[in-house]
Order: C-alpha cells, then sequence, then structure tokens
C-alpha cells in the first residue's frame, strides 16, 4: 500500500523552505526517520516519516516553499515491525534493560510496616497548655498508635487531622520544625561494626597532623595561611565516611562522588598521609604549590589532578554542583548510558556557608527530581568567620525548616551520646525545653568556658535540670558531647540517609568549632583564622586526644605516623580495601570520541547565496548535523535555560526530547505540532528552567563526564551571552578547575547586534572575561564556515585529543548572507589562530589602511572598505579576526620567549606575521569594547587604532545602535579618513568632508559618559 507523507503542523510558518533531502528515492526507512529539513527564518527543523517502507517518490526539491499538508513523499508501507525491532542495538537494548532493572531494585519500598521498638517518649512541654490532660490523652493515643501500627500510620493520622482541622476552618499554625532534639531514637540508632578504639585513634592521629601541617607551614612562612578550626569541628562527620561509608571508584564500581568542604583540606592530606599516598615532604609543602608536589590550599582539581575531583572552597558552589551532579547521575542512567549502581553524592557544607544564596537555591529541584542519591551534610558549629551563625537563633532549626520545606529528609544530629540518659531521664520535659529555648551565641560561649559555667547557664536555668544533673562533676558536664563529634551517631546518621528512598537527605550536625584546640581556639569567635597554636595549646591538644608524643615531638611539632604494621595503618587500609580504594582520587578511563568527518560541516562550507541567516541559526543547523553523527550524537548534551525557542531550537524537543525524570505525565497543548514539546525519561535536552547557575552546574556535571563516570560527553550550553560569563563566573572558573570540557555558547551576542533589548541584555565584554579563564578558548566568528572550523576543531581537541580547554563562542542574531569559505588553504588555520584576510580592496594601488574586524562589525568593515575605493581611492585589505584572544595569548608568548632569549633570532607573533608585512595604518573593531580589539595593539609594531562598544547598552534598531558606539560603516570610512591624515597619508579635508556628509556630531560626548 503506498501511503503519502505530508507536512506536519509546524507551527506558526507558512512557506518554509526546503533546505536539505536527507532520504533517497528507493530507499528503506522507518518511521520517525529525518526526510527533509526545512528552515524558517529563524530555526530550522527536521520533519520525520510517520510511516516505515520504501520510499517511491520525492515530490519536494531543495528550494522549494512548503506548508502544513503539502505532500513530501509518496511511501510503500510495510511490515513496521521488522524494522523497529532493528532500531535499537543490542547492546544498547541490554543496557538499558540492566539499568532499568537496577532502577527498580533500589526503588522498591521497604516494607513500611515493621514492628517499631517502642521509642521513648520526650516530652516537650508547653506552658500555654489549656487542659494537660486532655493533651495527655491524645500524646498516649498516638504512642500507641506508634507502637502498635508505626511511624507511617501515625504520621498518616496526623496528616488527616491536619486536614480535618482546615475543612473545619481552623487556622493551623505552620510548623517545620521539630524539637531540639537528634531526629534518630536512641533504640533506632544503627550500630556500627567498626572498633571504636581504634577509630579514635586513628581520628585523633589526623587531627594531630592535619593541626602540624598548618602550624608548620605557618611557622616557616607566615604569609601561607591555612585553617584547623574547620577540620578540627568535622573530623569525625568524615571519618565515619571514609571507615564505612564511602564507596572508591575502581573497575566494579563507578564510586561515590564526596564534595569535601574547602577549609577542611588538610585533614583529607593528613588522611593521605596515613594511607601512605602522601609523604611528609609533601605535607611540609602545604600551600606551596609553586614547585612540583606541593599541596593545594583547598580542593583544585586543576592544581592537584589525580587528588581532588571538586572545587569548593568558593563558599555556596560546592552546595549547587553537588545537587546537578546528583542528578546529572541520574539523567545518565535514565539515557541508559551509565548503570544504576546505587552511587551516592556526598557534600559537606558550612553552617555559614549555607548564608549563600546559591546553597540553598537548588534545593527545591533536588527534591522535586527525589534525588536519593544526595545527601548533604552541614556542619553546625554554629561559626563562620567573624562570628556566630545566628548568634540570637538556631541554625540547625532554621535549615532543619528549609529544608523539611522543600521537601527534603532531614536528619538531625545534635547530641552526643551522653545526654542520651539526661534525655531519657527528662520527665518533666525541662530539659528539651531548654535545649529549644537555648540560641546559638549561648551554646557557642558555653563551649569557650568550661563545665561550671554549663552547669550555671544551661542547666540552672530551672530546677528540673539543675536536678538532672545534680549528680554530676562539672567535668562530666563538660564531657557532654555534640552529636557531630559522636561517631555513633554520626554512623547512625549516614545509615539512615543512604539507605533512604524517594528523596535527597541533608545530615544537620552540631559541632564545636575548633574541637579540641583550647582556649585559644575552641568556640571563640576567632577560631576560624586561627593557624599558629603556641606550646601549650599544641600540649593540650596533644592531651585532648591522647597522643603518643613525647614533650620533645610536640615541641617540634613533629607529623606521626605509626608503623606500617600498626594496628592503626592496617585497620585504615582495611577499611579502605573494602570500601574499594582510596577517596578523594582522580582517575580517567573514558575512551575518546571520534570527531566527526569533515563532510558533515561541508554545507557550512558554501555560500548561502542570497539567503539570509545569523550565525544562531547556522550552530543550530550545525547541531542538527551533529546529531546525524552516530559517535557524536549520543553524547551532545544541549542545555538551555528556557531559551530554545529563542535560539530557533525547539526543534529540538522532538528530535531528542527534554529530560524529565518521569517522563511526560500530560499531552503537551501543541502536541499536534512538529516541535512539540516533548518530555521525556530518556529525554537529551537538559532544559533548565530560567536558572542559569543550575545550568552551569549541569555543564560542569557533563563537562567533568570523562572523570566521574568515565564516559566523554559533550556540553553545550546555550544562553544569552550577557547572562553568561558576567552572570554565572565564579561556577565557570569552578568548571575551568574542574577541567570541564564542552562549549559554552553566548548567543544572541554583540552589543549593537541584539538591537531591541537594552541596557541589561546587550553583551559588549563576555570576551574579556572569557579571556580571564586561561583555558577558555573563545571566538566570535562572523560566518558560517568559520563557526563550523572553529566547532569541528573544539570537538577534535577536546573530546578526542582529550585536551582540558573548554570553548566560548558567541553567536549572533542578525540576518545575513554567508559567503563560500575562501579557497586559500591557509584559511582554516588562520581561522583558528584568530584571524585571516578575507578581502583586498586594491582598485587604486595607492594608499593603504588595514581594517581588522569581528563578528557582525566585520560586515561593517567590509562596506566601509568599499566605500573608501570607490568614493576615495583608498585602497584596504580587510581582516576577519575570528579571536582577538586566542592572538593575544600567541602575542605574549611569543614575546616572553623574545625577551627570555634575546640572543636568539627573535619569533614572531602570528599577528605579525599577518600584518608585519602590509601597507598602512591598522583599524580594528568589533562589537565589543575597545579593550578586546586593544589587546593585541602590543604585538604589531605599527600604528593601531580601535572602535568598539564602551559604555551602556540601550534599545533601539542595528543602524542607530551602530552609528550611537561609532562602528558602522559610516564610522569606519570616517576613522579611517582620519587616520590616513594623521599618518600623513592624506589631507584632512577628506576626513572633515566625510564628518559632514555623515553628519557626525562631533560633539557629542563618547558613549561610555551617555
Ligand atoms: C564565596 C566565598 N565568600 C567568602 C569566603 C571566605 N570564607 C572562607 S571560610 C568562611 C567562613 C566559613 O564558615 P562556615 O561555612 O560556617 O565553615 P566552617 O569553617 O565554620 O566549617 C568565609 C567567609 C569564601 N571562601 N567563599
Ligand atoms: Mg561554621
Amino acid at each position: 500500500m503506498t501511503e503519502k507523507l505530508l507536512v506536519p503542523d509546524i507551527g506558526d510558518f507558512e512557506n518554509v523552505e526546503v533546505i536539505e533531502l536527507l532520504v533517497k528515492e528507493g530507499q528503506d526507512i522507518k518511521k520517525n526517520d529525518p526526510v527533509i529539513t526545512i528552515e524558517s527564518d529563524k530555526s530550522s527543523v527536521e520533519i520525520p516519516s510517520t510511516f516505515s517502507g520504501k520510499i517511491e517518490k520525492i515530490q519536494v526539491k531543495v528550494g522549494d516553499k512548503i506548508s502544513k499538508g503539502d505532500l513530501i513523499l509518496n511511501i510503500s508501507n510495510f511490515n513496521q515491525e521488522s524494522i523497529e525491532s532493528k532500531i535499537i542495538p543490542k547492546d544498547t537494548e541490554n543496557l538499558i534493560q540492566e539499568a532499568e532493572k537496577a532502577l527498580k531494585k533500589t526503588h522498591e519500598q521497604k516494607s513500611q510496616n515493621e514492628k517499631k521498638v517502642k521509642p521513648e517518649i520526650i516530652q516537650v512541654i508547653n506552658d500555654g497548655d489549656l487542659d494537660p490532660l486532655e493533651t495527655k490523652d491524645w500524646l498516649d493515643s498516638l504512642s500507641a498508635v506508634i507502637e502498635k501500627d508505626g511511624n507511617q500510620r501515625a504520621h498518616y493520622l496526623i496528616k488527616e487531622l491536619i486536614n480535618k482541622a482546615y475543612m473545619e476552618g481552623a487556622n493551623i499554625p505552620y510548623t517545620q520544625n521539630t524539637p531540639y532534639i537528634n531526629t534518630i531514637p536512641v533504640n533506632e540508632e544503627k550500630k556500627s561494626s567498626g572498633d571504636q578504639n581504634i577509630e579514635r585513634k586513628i581520628r585523633s592521629l589526623i587531627r594531630w597532623n592535619a593541626a602540624a601541617m598548618v602550624v608548620r607551614a605557618n611557622k616557616k612562612f607566615p604569609e601561607l595561611g591555612g585553617h584547623i578550626g574547620t577540620f578540627a569541628s568535622a573530623a569525625t562527620l568524615y571519618d565515619v565516611g571514609m571507615n564505612h561509608f564511602w564507596r572508591a571508584k575502581n573497575n566494579k564500581f563507578g564510586g561515590d562522588l564526596i564534595y569535601f568542604q574547602g577549609h577542611s583540606a588538610p585533614g583529607m592530606y593528613a588522611r593521605a598521609f596515613l594511607e601512605g599516598r602522601l609523604n611528609e615532604k609533601q605535607l611540609d609543602s602545604f600551600r606551596q604549590e609553586v614547585n612540583p608536589g606541593g599541596l593545594s590550599s583547598y580542593p583544585h582539581p586543576w592544581l592537584m589532578p589525580n587528588f581532588w575531583q571538586f572545587p569548593t572552597v568558593s563558599m555556596g558552589l560546592g552546595p549547587m554542583l553537588a545537587i546537578y551532579q546528583a542528578r546529572y547521575m541520574k539523567y545518565l542512567i535514565n539515557r541508559g548510558l551509565i548503570k544504576d549502581e546505587g552511587r551516592k553524592v556526598w557534600a559537606f557544607l558550612g553552617d555559614g556557608e549555607m548564608d549563600e544564596p546559591e546553597s540553598l537555591g537548588a534545593i527545591g529541584l533536588a527534591a522535586r527530581e527525589k534525588l536519593d542519591n544526595l545527601i548533604f551534610v552541614v556542619n553546625c558549629n554554629l561559626q563562620r568567620l567573624d562570628g556566630p551563625v545566628r548568634g540570637n537563633g538556631k541554625i540547625i532549626q532554621e535549615l532543619e525548616g528549609i529544608f523539611r520545606g522543600a521537601g527534603w529528609n532531614v536528619i538531625k544530629v545534635i547530641w552526643g551520646s551522653y545526654w542520651d540518659s539526661l534525655l531519657a531521664n527528662d520527665k518533666t520535659g525541662h530539659l528539651v525545653k531548654t535545649m529549644n529555648e537555648t540560641v546559638d551565641g549561648e551554646y557557642q560561649a558555653m563551649k569557650a568556658r568550661d563545665g561550671a559555667y554549663v552547669r550555671e547557664k544551661f542547666f540552672g536555668k530551672y530546677p528540673e535540670t539543675s536536678e538532672l544533673v545534680s549528680s554530676l562533676s562539672d567535668k562530666d558536664i563538660w564531657r557532654l558531647n555534640r552529636g557531630g563529634h559522636d561517631p555513633h551517631k554520626v554512623f547512625a546518621a549516614y545509615d539512615k540517609a543512604s539507605k533512604n528512598i524517594g528523596s535527597p537527605t541533608v545530615v544537620i550536625a552540631k559541632t564545636i568549632k575548633g574541637y579540641g584546640m583550647g582556649k585559644t581556639g575552641e568556640s571563640v569567635n576567632t577560631t576560624h583564622q586561627t593557624k599558629k597554636l603556641d606550646i601549650d595549646d599544641l600540649m593540650y591538644y596533644r592531651d585532648r586526644f591522647d597522643l603518643p608524643l613525647t614533650d620533645q615531638q610536640v615541641k617540634n611539632i613533629e607529623y606521626y605516623k605509626p608503623d606500617q604494621n600498626s594496628l592503626e595503618i592496617k585497620y585504615i587500609k582495611e577499611k579502605r580495601l573494602k570500601l574499594g580504594g582510596f577517596i578523594p582520587e582522580r582517575t580517567t578511563y573514558s575512551k575518546p570520541i571520534k570527531a566527526p568527518p569533515k563532510d558533515i560541516f561541508d554545507n557550512m562550507k558554501e555560500s548561502t547565496g542570497i539567503k539570509e541567516m545569523s550565525t544562531t541559526m547556522a550552530l543550530v543547523r550545525m547541531l542538527t548535523n551533529l546529531l546525524r553523527d552516530k559517535n557524536v550524537a549520543p553524547r551532545l548534551v544541549p542545555i538551555i535555560p528556557d531559551e530554545a525557542r529563542t535560539f530557533g531550537m525547539e526543534g529540538f524537543f522532538q528530535k531528542i526530547g527534554i529530560y524529565a525524570h518521569e517522563g511526560q505525565k500530560y499531552e503537551p497543548e501543541d502536541s499536534a505540532q512538529l516541535s512539540s514539546y516533548r518530555e521525556e525519561k530518556s529525554g537529551q535536552v537538559l532544559e533548565e528552567g530560567i536558572n542559569e547557575a543550575g545550568a552551569m552546574s549541569s555543564w560542569i556535571a557533563a563537562g567533568t563526564s570523562y572523570t566521574n563516570h568515565d564516559i566523554e560527553m559533550i556540553p553545550i550550553y546555550l544562553f544569552y551571552s550577557m547572562f553568561g560569563f558576567q552572570r554565572i563566573g565564579d561556577l565557570a572558573w569552578a568548571g575551568a578547575d574542574s577541567q570541564s570540557r564542552g562549549f559554552l555558547i553566548g548567543a544572541t551576542a554583540g552589543r549593537t547586534t541584539l538591537a531591541g533589548e537594552g541596557l541589561q541584555h546587550q553583551d559588549g565584554h563576555s570576551h574579556l572575561l572569557a579571556s580571564t579563564i586561561p583555558n577558555c578558548v573563545s571566538y566570535d566568528p562572523t560566518f558560517h564556515y568559520e563557526l563550523a572550523v572553529i566547532f569541528r576543531e573544539g570537538l577534535r581537541r577536546m573530546h578526542e585529543k582529550n585536551e582540558n580547554v573548554f570553548y566560548y563562542i558567541t553567536t549572533m542574531n542578525e540576518n545575513y548572507p554567508h559567503p563560500a569559505i575562501p579557497k586559500d588553504k591557509s584559511c582554516e588555520e588562520g581561522i583558528l589562530k584568530g584571524m585571516y584576510k578575507i578581502k583586498e580592496f586594491n582598485k587604486n594601488k595607492k594608499t593603504k589602511i588595514q581594517f581588522l574586524g569581528s563578528g557582525t562589525i566585520l560586515r561593517e568593515m567590509i562596506a566601509g572598505a568599499e566605500i573608501l575605493q570607490n568614493e576615495y581611492k583608498i585602497d584596504s585589505e580587510v581582516w576577519s579576526v575570528t579571536s582577538f584572544n586566542e592572538l593575544r595569548r600567541d602575542g605574549l608568548e611569543v614575546e616572553r620567549f623574545n625577551l627570555l632569549n634575546p640572543d636568539k633570532e627573535p619569533k614572531k607573533s602570528y599577528v605579525e606575521k599577518c600584518l608585519g608585512k602590509t601597507e598602512g595604518p591598522i583599524l580594528a573593531a568589533s562589537d565589543y569594547m575597545r579593550m578586546n580589539s586593544d589587546q593585541i595593539r602590543p604585538y604589531i609594531n605599527k600604528s593601531f587604532y580601535s572602535l568598539g562598544t564602551d559604555g551602556f547598552g540601550r534599545s533601539d534598531t542595528r543602524k542607530n545602535l551602530r552609528k550611537f558606539f561609532e562602528v558602522d560603516k559610516e564610522h569606519i570610512v570616517t576613522y579611517g579618513l582620519s587616520i590616513l591624515a594623521k599618518e600623513q597619508l592624506i589631507a584632512s579635508k577628506y576626513a572633515k568632508e566625510a564628518i559632514k556628509k555623515y553628519k557626525i556630531d562631533t560633539n557629542k560626548p563618547i558613549p561610555t559618559k551617555l
């Protein structure tokens, strides 16, 4: 039977041009195979076949204009099944099945009716209770339900009661908080199988060596800095994870991913020292990284590429990156690219760090996407750098409320085991009442004093609490420990966190900043920056943690490492061996992706004739082509923060789907259209919503996939160029440190090219921001073939040759015709190096000027050069500068070489090679600040002038904007004449005439002042 394939609903477009035929007559195709590509003035999209079969006749040709309902081709339809079964290659199918099976297993809910041991009931007394007897009845009933039917049933009843009260019109006061006690009742604590004695000894050694490392470094060079207090407060939180929970990457398992809090780095080095991974010499080169072998101040993969995985020290980036890492891990699983092995992402954060908007900004996404592979541990030592985090309140309670409200599983670890019996004996509820009433400023002050002070200020508040501790000595009271320092409590919390299903978990642990540092460093406001401990403090530290060091060893601040065969060293190694290896460790076993053949880009090397298009459209066309390359296609990760339609990328929705962990539960409003909004569990596009920071975090996760998941991926993040580096600069820096590979596309770029959008949107400096990042390679191409050459080279360098660079490319939304790539063989090399000659105007064989132009302004220059030739008899050479940034980098290197080798034949910068023998002065311009083109001024020994878009943008037409910023062809002609006059090559009257002719107001202030 013959079927007719018609043009489907293509949205608002009529008469859209066919730009490619993707099939031939006689060819067998299957359903959903693309058959033609059509292009409107804004976007291009492929039309897929709705049938399987053999193509009989193609009814359209390239250049035809088609609309909905037009006939595309006839197809003889045959058995769909047989073709469709061939669609998924066997390997992929198995991989997907395996991943799905594994998924199912982890998601099987554990039986909810497990018999519960009766929990100890802690009463919370309330002074405003009208009828305490009635309250008791209700509470007793609840206890009975918990005992008989378990927590779930109790939750259900409470929920129903609240609903009922709401329906009856009662105003329910909302509370997100639970009492200020541990979330896990004592009888539900899972016990650790570890040897607590040895673990304490190991922990003490790590504490000592970490502190010694910082103190020694600062004794030598006080300027080096470093931190003791952060790790001192967090040692137990890390140790329990290291000994019992965190599984390393090896050939059988992908590994858990741990984001260590930046300032606790000394603790990780100290552990690696005991593990035999670092030696004393290395510890002694903490923060001295200029010579090889030094240890970086904080976690920096760039500086310690075999050790650190994640840069975290810029506060707030760690939490956000961890969330998107966990989400990306699920993305890879749902796309069938990695197996679901139950890997976890753990992020360690400071309580002060939680002030950063980024720390909390993405927690909603984590809950929404049910990221049960994610665990936050917030170390609440109640202090940040200057003082208490919430002196007048309680950071733990505040965070509990925020995370609970967002849908997280919250586990508070507030009190250590010494408190258990006191809490069990708190029959009147006054202890919990005191705990609830005491603010963090008081909690901090207490730990800066002693047991007597705590007895008076805390327990002395009520007779009932005084009584509770009457039999305890001041020393006993001092020993009452905080949860985050108690390995039993921490173990129980981690155990519960790692078994949680369906939501992310936050462990909120209470600790003491500078724990064990004594009078000068423990719980005092200046703890954070304490990096020197005097001998008395060091002695105290030794005694506090029972370290086996003589007085002399303490005085010498010697490191301590027990013998290889000691119980401690054997234990530490054995525990890590059991968990698969060492952490942190950064390794890479991914296979490179073969760059696509050049012919994939062929159509971008031909002239578009009179057809106009923007470079953004050309890019989308190119990506569509790339999706046909079997090596590259599955590895592309397009990332867009709610701007796909702005960039003409809506065709991607249907073609590769939008990632949605729950699939699509609704029929989209536009379901009949070709670019309908299609969400899918295995969708490829990361549609991040209006969220540049989140999109950049996804880009980093995908860009480091090669090391964190051993699979090379190609993230391409498209954004409004103004909302790129300017908005997420610190993340871009962290991405660079992480050695991310991928493309950042600053779309709708150029201060005068974006036109109508105005001051906040018009980017005239992103290239300068890009240039600040050493491994960011950036380009500002004008024509589609330039873009193709740059992009292919990016794929080759990053994903085939595994160079640790990333690409920033600006694309524009101005439509214009694109010429064919010049025949000159060196053109491609020039495009990549940063400049090549694109046109020569030499009719007059007289006065000459060199024009260097970038992006859309190159076209103004070509037009200006033509006017100069025809109307003023001035010849010129026009150079397309694809990257002032790259030219400058080359210049820097060459200049340095020449200065360091004064006796050698000087090398020539690439700029000089291009321009050294040319005639006339140079005028350079771009749609960016003058500083962009000024970058190459030192590398060419000729008169050099630049034009650019310095100043605030504003909305208007492109023509008016270019006139305003003086980068239009008329200004280029005028300034060109003026420059030639200044260089005494022509008379000044020509420039004056041009000023008059083009009505240039010489009294107008420079745009930076407007
Ligand atoms: C973005 C950013 N701003 C400021 C700092 C400087 N800084 C370093 S640590 C610190 C205080 C950290 O307090 P907290 O998060 O509570 O960590 P703690 O050391 O108490 O565990 C500050 C302000 C930074 N590292 N990053
Ligand atoms: Mg803190």
